[in-house]
């Protein structure tokens, strides 16, 4: 805790809650809100988002949607909230200013490691009719070029011998049996990761896993009947939460909140509306419930996500600490997303009735300036490998099928090549590759920088890499072009080229 010397502000609880200002206070009752929600994965980004938009429909329409949040690798969380009664703040913040609230839609915070029993009794409750994700895209243990369970996984295969709970697909799927045994009835597992066709994607897992776990007799077909599996696409950029925050909000609120969360003003949640007992009135919250959710979800994966992994990558290499640094003022890669979004990724979109794709593209680019969130570069970098598919490789392959040579997608590709393989920013920094991946990359690596080799290492590991990619001729030729470059010129001079 960073109290000093002599603090005495109190902590945030359901006592201390009495003494702050109206305005900030929960728009539910804390006190008498029932659990209807297992979220996996109770990070910052679920805290801002999904837990927000539950509270506001809770309040507008009332219903006992209150969150049971399960942590998963650490204690963490349940350690920040519990003592606050699961309360917590957000602060939404711009350079224009920031609003606080303290958000009551959390009731429980539970630590799969140390009660796995616990949270597979919430899973099979009756009164659970929606258990949620955020796990990141790691969480899956899928491979991203294929979709397909990684099998070789030592975690899954674990699982898969005993029935643990050490991947949430062996909780979920451990959740889902008991629910079948209890007879707890219908439910909806709602994946909120930035996976393409995230609910298809999730079905096919837990399926694979169901019918190879020890529960398998009849659960796949049960979860067929009794689980749907809706698409979702959810945005709101939530850096990691930092002790400066924790001290800014405590003095700001007159109570210490260890699990605070700071976000920016935006936001925006587009569900498929396919709820097999129930939902929450997200609508009255703001969400868009929709029967297709692909178009809006490749939008935001490619536009939002594919011009951050590709501004992370380009930071990282020129020393940029924060993605404000990379494309507010002054700063160096503004004119090379503008060109990735308009030339490589809004060709391959199909865009809904009424969305303005130029306009979204330019308020990016203003969310990504945003001066007042402090969103590391780093934070963005990781994971390269299981991001990278879904967000550069999948635009790249339709611009290729379609003759093209997208080179500022390309550049993308190539930065995250030079980051892994450099392991160092130009200016001589050490870089951290931190990526479920990594070992397996400097292994086949062996520390060589040599551009050509480094493509063609990287282009051989297929679970990143479908085939169709990596034996196109010609985008090698472009990626060993543009590696050559970022390892000869910098990232900051390689962007102005290919930005033209
Ligand atoms: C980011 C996302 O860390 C990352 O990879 O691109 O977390 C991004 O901030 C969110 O998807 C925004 O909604």
């Amino acid at each position: 805790m960073a109290a000093g010397r002599g603090d005495v502000t109190p902590r945030l609880n359901l006592s201390t809650l009495e003494q702050l200002p109206r305005d900030v206070a929960p728009t539910v009752d804390p006190g008498t809100l029932a659990v209807g929600i297992v979220h996996l994965g109770i990070g910052a980004f679920h805290r801002a988002h999904q837990a927000v938009y539950t509270e506001a429909a809770t309040a507008a329409a009332g219903g006992d949607w209150g969150i049971c949040g399960v942590t998963q690798r650490t204690p963490t969380v349940v350690e920040q909230l519990s003592p606050q009664d699961n309360l917590y703040t957000v602060t939404e913040r711009d350079g224009a200013g920031e609003r606080l609230r303290v958000i009551g839609a959390v009731r429980e915070t539970l630590w799969v490691r140390a009660d796995p029993d616990g949270v597979s009794e919430r899973m099979a409750a009756p009164t659970t009719r929606v258990i949620s994700l955020t796990v990141t895209e790691k969480g899956y243990h899928h491979d991203p070029a294929t979709n397909r369970l990684n099998l070789t996984d030592p975690a899954i295969e674990a699982d898969l011998a005993d029935g643990g709970t050490r991947t949430v697909l062996g909780q979920l799927t451990g959740g889902l049996a008991r629910r079948r045994v209890r007879d707890g009835g219908p439910v909806t597992v709602l994946c909120c990761d930035n996976l393409p066709d995230n609910g298809r994607v999730l079905s096919g897992l837990v399926a694979e896993f169901a019918g190879r776990s020890p529960h398998a007799d009849g659960l796949a077909d049960w979860i067929i009947d009794n689980v749907t599996f809706p698409s979702t696409m959810v945005d709101r950029i939530t850096p990691a939460t930092t002790g400066a925050d924790l001290d800014h909000v405590a003095a700001a609120l007159g109570a210490r909140d260890e699990g605070a969360v700071v976000t920016e003003p935006f936001t925006q949640w587009v569900i498929e509306d396919d709820f097999a007992a129930g939902r929450p009135a997200w609508e009255r919250a703001g969400a868009i419930m929709t029967t297709d959710v692909g178009p809006y979800e490749q939008i935001k994966l490619r536009l939002l996500n594919g011009s951050h992994s590709t501004l992370a990558y380009l930071g990282q290499l020129a020393d940029r600490e924060f993605m404000s640094d990379t494309v507010g003022p002054g700063a160096p890669f503004a004119a090379v997303v503008r060109r990735l979004m308009a030339t490589d990724m809004a060709p391959t979109l199909a865009v809904p009735d009424g969305f303005d794709l130029s306009a979204y593209q330019q308020q990016l680019l203003d969310r990504f300036a945003n001066p007042a969130l402090r969103h590391r570069t780093s934070q963005v970098a990781m994971d390269g490998s299981q991001k990278l598919p879904a967000r550069l490789l999948a635009p790249i392959r339709e611009r290729r099928r379609a003759g093209e040579e997208p080179l500022a997608a390309t550049l993308g590709v190539a930065a995250w090549m030079r980051c892994v393989s450099a392991r160092r920013s130009d200016g001589g920094r050490p870089l951290t590759v931190d990526d479920p991946l990594g070992d397996e990359i400097a292994d086949r690596l062996a520390g060589s920088e040599d551009p050509p080799m480094v493509v063609d290492t990287l282009l051989g590991m297929s679970q990143i890499f479908d085939e169709e990619l990596a034996t196109d001729g010609q985008w090698r030729a472009l990626l060993c072009e543009q590696v050559t470059s970022l390892t000869r010129d910098g990232a900051e001079r390689t962007a102005q080229r290919v930005a033209g």
